[in-house]
């Protein structure tokens, strides 16, 4: 019987995986298909790049232990709320809320949170937009609706995180209160780097956008 019980629960994780994995790939072609129509129209990209990646099942299971939950599909679901995470790297700090307008107003998704670590950033100086979206993922059988924790950033705030992750693991989560210093203050440059960019990519527009007026009127006289 135990037996049985365990293949039912290996049959039932794998389904769960696979949902996960499903719903990824679609809110995946969901950005690049808004990637492509803004370049379209607006000339330019506002997404670098998008990493996907489904959690490990031995993290899965970590994570309900040290919120001493019990290990079934339901509690997975309802408690492990990362399973499926994608980063979205943006250039500007206003394209990240032109993607977060732009997915809020999709119908068939539902923003469930928003964490908005960029209006107020970590004690550490960590920046991002993170959101939970709910998205319908249409099986053989039924429609699911499959959770998936989506963090927007710079590529100035993705390579403070990815270097302030490094450390914190490296120090085994003990850093040393000068490393944590300068890390704050590393994430305060990175700011200031992202608002500098920000003010020339809109001056180099506004130039842009005079220039295409310019030679409508040419074009119309
Ligand atoms: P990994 O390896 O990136 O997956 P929970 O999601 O339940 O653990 P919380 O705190 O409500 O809890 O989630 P929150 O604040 O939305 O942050 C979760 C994820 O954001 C983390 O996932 C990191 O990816 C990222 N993050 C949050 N704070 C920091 C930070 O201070 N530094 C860095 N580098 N990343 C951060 P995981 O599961 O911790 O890690």
């Amino acid at each position: 019987e135990q037996i049985e019980q365990f293949q039912h629960m290996k049959k039932n994780m794998t389904r769960l995986m696979l949902m996960y994995k499903f719903a990824l790939a679609e809110l995946e072609t969901k950005i690049e298909i808004l990637q492509e129509e803004f370049l379209m129209i607006h000339d330019y990209n506002p997404i670098e790049h998008i990493n996907s990646r489904l959690k490990a099942p031995e993290s899965i299971l970590g994570k309900l232990n040290r919120k001493s939950k019990g290990i079934s599909v339901e509690s997975i679901r309802e408690n492990v709320r990362d399973i499926a995470g994608m980063r979205v790297i943006c250039s500007f700090i206003s394209d990240i809320y032109q993607i977060f307008e732009m997915l809020e107003s999709q119908s068939d998704l539902k923003i469930l949170e928003v964490k908005d670590y960029i209006q107020q950033p970590k004690k550490n100086g960590y920046k991002s937009l993170h959101l939970l979206i709910e998205i319908p993922v249409f099986m053989t059988d039924c429609k699911e609706l499959v959770t998936v924790e989506v963090q927007i950033r710079t590529i100035a705030m993705d390579f403070w995180a990815s270097l302030e992750h490094k450390i914190f693991y490296k120090y085994d989560q003990f850093v040393p209160e000068r490393l944590l210093i300068e890390l704050k203050e590393a994430a305060d440059s990175a700011f200031a780097l992202d608002q500098k960019m920000e003010r020339l990519h809109n001056e180099v527009k506004i130039i842009k956008d005079e220039n295409k007026y310019e030679t409508v009127d040419e074009l119309t006289k």
